[in-house]
């Protein structure tokens, strides 16, 4: 398990500024929080809405600086680098729910792909040193031509979502051997928090199960119930992120748990949890949640990460369903 001295790292990080994109989502926020620990002024990238989008980084409200801007707007992004002059880019901004990739995907490949040349050109003009994370992901893993999958496994993505990010991922490698920039990867498989959007089925469950216990619903619609994934906890993946651009040399990482478990799985840890052991009467499958092409196993080998960067998963599987449930037990009971 590796050991980080926070006080030293905090003092190494003192005068360090990080750009994030994508600041408002799951993985923005829980990096926000981690940096500001380290140390960091941090600069956190929203698109314009009409209404506030800020439920997971309300309390950063006064720690951090947000600044406006869009993955599909060039300028936008120059501006925003100008505006922050950042050390290290977090790319974290991405149209990130596989299911719409299919209802939507020339805009997912304008902002999860293109979007990721934006901004390795926004960087090249400003400030080529800057240090850039791109989000990369295991769907572009697809349908796993290995199983557990590792950097070297080749790349077979299902869905517009996963093709876009495979050229975002491409791109970032292009970019570092083309122009020498400390551009890298994390190719993060599913991880998941208490802050997790609604859409994603592991937070669907959590809160429609919460909600059966409570006798607010009778119950959950979901799709596909035999899909595997390998689940981790995204407090834990983002440190691997901070830990990729500290690196001596810019490289890619795989960042999973080695472990996958089936959306029956999660329905069963779940609703154990709040004392239900027949689950299956509070399910109606509904063909609305299938998908066009299903990733039906993921399943992650993250042995580089571990060995030249000391990163470990911290949270189990069991763990995390019981921390995302007892969330939405307390949230909703708070209504
Ligand atoms: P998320 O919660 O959906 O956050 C994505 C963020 O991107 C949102 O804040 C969204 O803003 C922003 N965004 C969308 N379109 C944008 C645009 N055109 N310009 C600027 N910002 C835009 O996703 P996440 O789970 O935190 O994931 C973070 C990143 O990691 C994403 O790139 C995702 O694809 C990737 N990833 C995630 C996982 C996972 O399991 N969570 C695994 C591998 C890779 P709005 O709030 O305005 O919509
Ligand atoms: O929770 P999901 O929507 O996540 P998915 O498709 O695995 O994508 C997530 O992880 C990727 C990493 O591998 C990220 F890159 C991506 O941004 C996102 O964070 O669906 C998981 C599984 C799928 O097989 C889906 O078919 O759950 C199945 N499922 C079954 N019923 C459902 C539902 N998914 C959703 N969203 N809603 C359902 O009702």
């Amino acid at each position: 398990m590796h050991q980080i001295n926070f006080m030293n790292t905090k003092i190494l990080n003192m005068n360090k500024i990080a750009f994030i994109t994508g600041i408002n989502g799951m993985d923005g926020s829980h990096l926000a929080d981690l940096l500001l620990t380290r140390g960091y002024k941090v600069y956190g990238m929203e698109r314009r809405s009409s209404n506030a989008n800020d439920v997971n980084t309300k309390h950063l409200k006064d720690k951090i600086t947000i600044l406006n801007g869009d993955m599909t707007d060039q300028n936008s992004l120059l501006r925003c680098l100008k505006e922050c002059n950042p050390d290290e880019v977090y790319n974290l901004a991405a149209q990130s729910f596989v299911g719409e990739s299919w209802n939507t995907p020339e805009h997912t490949s304008e902002v999860t792909g293109l979007g990721v040349l934006r901004m390795l050109e926004a960087i090249r003009e400003y400030n080529p040193k800057i240090k850039f994370y791109q989000a990369s992901s295991s769907e572009m893993f697809g349908r796993m031509v290995e199983n557990p999958a590792k950097e070297t496994t080749p790349f077979y993505p299902r869905s517009p979502y996963g093709v876009s990010k495979l050229y975002g991922h491409w791109i970032t490698k292009n970019y570092r051997e083309s122009y020498d920039m400390f551009a890298c990867s994390g190719i993060l498989f599913n991880h998941e928090s208490e802050r997790r959007g609604i859409e994603f089925v592991t937070r669907k469950i959590s809160d429609g199960v919460a909600r059966i216990k409570l006798g607010l619903t009778d119950h959950i619609s979901l799709g596909n119930l035999d899909a595997k994934r390998d689940w981790g906890y995204a407090p834990d993946y983002v440190e691997a992120m901070w830990m990729m651009l500290q690196q001596e040399t810019p490289e890619d990482y795989v960042i999973a748990t080695g472990e996958t478990h089936s959306i029956r799985d999660f329905l069963t840890e779940a609703f154990n949890h709040v004392g239900i052991a027949d689950w299956e009467p509070y399910i109606k499958q509904d063909p609305r949640f299938m998908r066009p092409a299903e990733v039906d196993v993921l399943r992650g080998d993250y042995t580089k990460a571990k060995e030249e960067m000391e990163w470990v998963p911290q949270t189990n599987f069991s763990e995390l369903v019981k921390k995302m449930v007892d969330n939405d037990l307390k949230l909703l009971s708070n209504v």
